[in-house]
């Protein structure tokens, strides 16, 4: 399909449309979190009535993204449902996967709305009338600015500040693989419409409170180098410990990939009790939503996740022998002529 026809299409889709819902995936994260506000904002002040609604809270990490409490809504039944049912065009940013919709997939569903995505991610759905995966976009928000630039809407720095996170967030500063010329002329178009970048990056990187930094402690101190790959672990006492969900703090995993002897880099969550949750890295050499696909997940080529039943132990061991076949298999081929 034709990107730029599929984001006028979507366009059109919106002039028609006078209530919409924007979502996104669970466990939301800064692209998700960004691209929906900007799209908000900027729909808002179009005269559109719209609704953020996601399945669980924003991370305290990204609330200062946040105007007000009110911007985005936690799913409720009572109070979501009938929105979610009864609005005419449902906007889904950053995931194409319903059963990532959380507990808003059922209503989403069964919604009489049309229903768009802009996405990034190879894995996806044939749910809805016009998906937009870009999958070489460094991240949804890039997508969402060419979305409204096809409008010609007007961005000012309220509008342009959650698009600006977005994309600084996705592409590691600006520096990963699908961070290309493009990005940093929307970049700077933001930046001139009023972001101040140092603040965002105070924001981002330099808020964190005493028990974040104990949690990257517990990182450092469970960390284990297994040739090329390193890896580390949280256990779920260790959380409740130290009173934090270590899922919102994805970047932790640039802890056993910041090694330089690392080239796959594995962070391992205890969730609960029956699950593991994996975050997992590359540095270049392999594509890792390869290994994810193996146990079902996904993502992109350097970064990606999925799910690991059973106990910590047990999925330490699977994963990690999984992990080196792929790497001698895979670790050859150059994939810097992919990028
Ligand atoms: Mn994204």
């Amino acid at each position: 399909m034709d990107y730029l026809k599929d984001l006028s299409a979507i366009a059109e889709f919106i002039k028609g449309s006078r209530r919409i819902l924007i979502t996104s995936h669970i466990k939301i994260d800064g692209d998700g979190l960004g691209s929906e506000l900007s799209l908000k904002r900027a729909l808002v002040s179009l005269g559109k009535e719209v609704k953020v609604i996601n399945d669980c809270k924003v991370p305290s990490n990204l609330s200062f993204l946040l105007n007000n409490d009110s911007e985005v809504e936690i799913f409720d039944e009572e109070r979501s449902s009938d929105f979610i049912l009864n609005c005419d065009l449902i906007i889904v940013l950053d995931v194409a996967l319903l059963y990532r919709l959380g507990k808003i997939e059922t209503l989403f569903k069964n919604s009489r709305a049309k229903k768009v995505c802009i996405d990034h991610h190879l894995e996806g759905e044939e749910a809805f009338e016009i998906k937009v995966a870009k999958v070489d976009a460094s991240s949804t928000g890039e997508i969402v600015y060419d979305l409204l630039k096809i409008m010609n809407f007007d961005f000012d720095k309220d509008t342009a500040t959650p698009l600006y996170a977005s994309i600084i967030i996705d592409s590691g500063n600006l520096s990963y693989e699908r961070c290309v010329k493009e990005t940093y002329i929307i970049v700077s178009k933001l930046v001139e419409k009023g972001v101040d970048p140092y603040q965002v990056h105070i924001n981002l990187h330099w808020c964190k409170t005493l028990n974040q930094l104990k949690l990257e402690e517990k990182v450092i101190s469970n960390l284990k180098i297994d040739g090329e790959i390193t890896y580390s672990y949280i256990t779920s006492k260790d959380s409740l410990k130290l009173r934090l969900d270590p899922l919102e703090f994805p970047d932790i995993v640039h802890i056993p990939l910041s090694l330089k002897c690392s080239e796959i880099a594995l962070l391992f969550v205890e969730n609960g009790g029956k699950e593991i949750k994996v975050s997992a890295r590359s540095k270049g050499k392999v594509k890792i939503c390869k290994l994810a696909k193996e146990f079902g997940g996904g993502g992109h080529s350097l970064a990606a996740g999925f799910v690991v039943e059973g106990d910590l132990q047990s999925a330490i061991e699977v994963v990690l022998k999984m992990a080196k076949q792929f790497l001698k298999e895979e670790g050859s081929s150059n994939l810097s002529q992919n990028h």
